[in-house]
């Protein structure tokens, strides 16, 4: 009989090989994320988030995250590019906004609520889709008083700016060409909610239509879509089109069903095309500590149907496969995660984001890593520490896949003194996920973690 011993190397070699494979969403673990709204820039896809304080009940939303992606499975954390503060006349309450850009600039439509007024959208510039973003106007853009949230922006090919928004009724201004300012002769049109348009609704006088919140507005082809969360709580994901940006909409149904495990009380669509790829961002409720007002952006990816119409998407624990390999001998941010269990991420203000809160034992998982035929020779790693004696454990396909890689981590002479360490590699060939895996000697917050690169074997 073999001896237990014996078994147990293939035992976690099966479990690593399982961990492998395991699932990725919610797409971001390091903080609590809602009402993704994903943005093309740059060849990249940016993702913009409202971000959920934790042990929240109701919403705690102080500022928005961004995030981004060639991949569609690895995402860099780029840092909160916005925050409540940066409005001098907003009170509280970060929610579900939309980025644009326009002639290099990147516009930011957010609803907030307004000191003494109360909900209203407002728009925020950058020069870069990371931020930072700062108030354009001083004041809101738009506020009718009712319901005034999740604005949804969509340049059209002719030029002209649509911004979208509310709950429970749906309005549209027609921006002018500054983004900043919307054409007065037409005002803010509130859309017919018919049942036609938007679905009926039983037992629900003031809503009598599916339409509820976050719709999310886009052409594609010669179809206008409004996506929308639907039905009341728990919400759906439903969808209406129309030949033209302003209507008439006709109801097409439902897209993601309501009450299903893990799905919170809200949803909120965002919709994307990328390198002839289809995608569904929503949010659930799926990471430790996860609740209606704890969200976290999850992601699908899913093909229209010939007619242009949408398939049902449930959620799934994979998300969506790679759609492109994530090349090692660039130098990545430590910030960029397909998953990761323990970390956190901060901002410096010279280096950027990071990766801090390292315990031993935490690890994070970068998927499809193209080392290529000829392999790595050798790893580096831009670290802090105040500890001696920690490190880091370079595997490839699982936390206990094959070892590629030690890289040592001495007292570096403080969290925010970063050294650039070099372990050496073997058996790094070929297309990998790779395992940061984190042996802290202090336990809490051993070192932090900045950037990585791997040196290619010359033969
Ligand atoms: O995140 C706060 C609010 O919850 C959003 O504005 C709605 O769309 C819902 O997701």
């Amino acid at each position: 009989m073999k001896s237990m011993k014996s078994t147990l190397p293939a035992l976690v070699a099966t479990l690593a090989i399982i961990q492998a494979a395991a699932a990725d969403n919610p797409i971001i673990q390091t903080r609590h994320t809602a009402d993704p709204a994903p943005m093309i820039a740059n060849g990249k896809v940016y993702l913009y988030t409202g971000h959920d304080e934790d042990n929240a009940n109701p919403f705690v939303m102080k500022d928005w995250q961004c995030y981004s992606t060639k991949d569609m499975v690895n995402w860099t954390d780029e840092g909160s590019p916005l925050s409540v503060k940066d409005f001098s006349w907003v009170q509280s309450d970060a929610w579900a906004g939309q980025a644009i850009e326009r002639n290099r600039k990147f516009y930011y439509y957010v609803p907030m609520t307004a000191k003494g007024l109360g909900m209203s959208v407002g728009v925020a510039v950058s020069d870069s889709p990371t931020g930072p973003f700062h108030d354009a106007l001083g004041h809101p853009l738009v506020h009718t008083g009712v319901g005034d949230i999740d604005p949804t922006v969509y340049i059209d090919n002719d030029g002209q700016a649509y911004l979208y928004w509310g709950n429970p009724q749906l309005f549209y201004v027609k921006l002018n060409k500054d983004m900043v300012s919307y054409d007065q002769s037409v005002g803010i049109v509130k859309v017919p909610l018919t049942e036609e348009g938007f679905g009926k609704r039983e037992g629900n006088k003031d809503r009598a239509t599916l339409y509820e919140e976050g719709p999310w507005f886009y052409r594609r082809g010669s179809l206008y879509y409004m996506v929308f969360a639907a039905t009341g709580v728990p919400e759906a994901l439903a969808y209406s089109t129309s030949a033209s940006p302003t209507g008439p909409w006709i109801y097409r149904g439902i897209i993601m069903p309501k009450s299903l495990p893990k799905l919170s009380f809200t949803n909120h669509p965002g919709v994307l095309d990328y390198k002839g790829h289809s995608y569904l961002f929503y949010h659930n409720e799926d990471l430790p500590g996860g609740s209606g007002f704890d969200r976290s952006v999850c992601l699908e990816e899913f093909k229209y149907n010939p007619d242009g119409s949408f398939p049902t998407i449930l959620p799934t624990k994979e998300g969506p496969a790679p759609i492109g390999h994530l090349n090692p001998y660039e130098s990545t941010k430590a910030a960029t995660i397909a998953w990761e269990t323990g970390v956190q991420t901060e901002t410096s203000a010279t280096e950027g984001v990071y990766v801090t809160d390292i315990n031993d034992g935490d690890y994070i998982k970068v998927r499809s890593v193209d080392f290529g035929s000829r392999g790595a020779k050798s790893f580096e790693g831009s670290v802090a520490s105040l500890a001696v004696g920690s490190s880091m454990e370079v595997h490839l396909d699982g936390i206990a896949g094959p070892l590629i890689a030690t890289l040592a981590v001495p007292d570096t002479g403080g969290l925010d003194r970063w050294k650039v360490q070099t372990a050496s590699v073997s058996g790094a060939k070929g297309v990998h996920d790779v395992f940061f895996v984190f042996k802290g000697s202090q336990g809490e917050k051993s070192f932090n973690f900045l950037s990585w690169k791997f040196r290619k074997s010359s033969r």
